[in-house]
């Protein structure tokens, strides 16, 4: 028999699929787009919009909600199918990607319900996330705020005050996410600017650091659930994650970090994704 808990795991599996699923269909709407970081992301979306997250989609602005950064912004494709996914929006929204005056743009526009900073230009969204969760302890707020920042975004040196920052204010409400697929752009992480010893780092900088395997949904469900990791200390949670992932020829190459998506393509990634819900 399946506990409760198995099946919760299930169910985000499965939602984890529906995004990937969408990320390639909104994809081929505009015939090209970001499916690399948007995939290594999914699982992480899925467990944050379908299980950790306080939200209510139908007051996409209530007060009490938790906020959600996506600060790598060009995985926006993922976030605005997670968005669907629990409501935020209409599913036709996905068809609409990229198209002329659409709210779900190549990145996060604020004009869609359910984004809470627009994004795009790397290395700002910790910084602000920062701001989010000063402001809920300035007004005695328990609203918490997560952000989702990329291996290659995290070379921009606004992330190092934010981390910094979020330490000396002892931002316990502040989590970040690494998505850390160890590619960025136009090549491996660790050729371009390394960032090991990662771990070690943000320990120095003050932070309460986790490392999971980022496809493994118990273990991001498992990591959520502890938040906060420490109690006077902001959490990051380095996710190691496959750029790309759920697609062969996708999967671990900076070639498709961003690239064109023909019918034949998609029919390609929908082979291996399969055709469900
Ligand atoms: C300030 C800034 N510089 C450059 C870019 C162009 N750009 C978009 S995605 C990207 C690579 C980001 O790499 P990473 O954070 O590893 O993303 P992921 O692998 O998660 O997709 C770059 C350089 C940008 N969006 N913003």
């Amino acid at each position: 028999m399946t506990s409760n808990y198995e099946a919760k795991i299930n169910a985000l599996r499965e939602d984890a699929l529906n995004i990937r699923r969408n990320v390639w269909r909104a994809l081929r709407g505009a015939g090209s787009g970001h499916m690399g970081g948007s995939c290594s992301a999914a699982d992480l979306l899925a467990a944050l919009y379908f299980d950790h997250l306080r939200l209510r989609p139908q007051e996409p602005n209530w007060p009490g909600r938790d906020r959600f950064v996506l600060s790598k912004g060009h995985a926006n494709a993922a976030l605005g199918a997670a968005l669907a996914r629990a409501g935020f929006i209409d599913d036709s929204v996905l068809d609409q990607f990229y198209a002329y005056q659409s709210p779900f743009g190549m990145h996060p526009d604020i004009k869609m319900p359910g984004v809470e900073m627009s994004t795009g230009g790397l290395g700002h969204g910790l910084s602000v996330a920062i701001g989010m969760a000063l402001g809920a302890r300035m007004q005695g707020k328990d609203f918490r705020t997560v952000v989702m920042l990329g291996d290659g975004e995290l070379q921009e040196g606004s992330n190092w005050e934010g981390a910094m920052a979020a330490a000396q204010f002892k931002l316990s409400n502040l989590t970040a996410i690494l998505d850390y697929n160890k590619i960025q752009q136009s090549g491996p992480v660790a050729e371009m600017q390394d960032l090991e010893p990662l771990a070690e780092k943000f320990t120095a900088f003050g932070w309460a650091v986790r490392e999971i395997d980022g496809h493994d949904m118990a273990a991001i469900v498992e990591a959520l659930d502890a938040l906060p990791h420490a109690a006077d200390k902001p959490s990051m949670i380095i996710a190691h994650t496959v750029k790309g992932k759920g697609v062969s020829f996708a999967e671990d190459s900076f070639l498709w970090h961003n690239n064109l998506v023909t019918d034949e393509v998609y029919e390609k990634a929908m082979a291996e994704l399969g055709d469900g819900a």
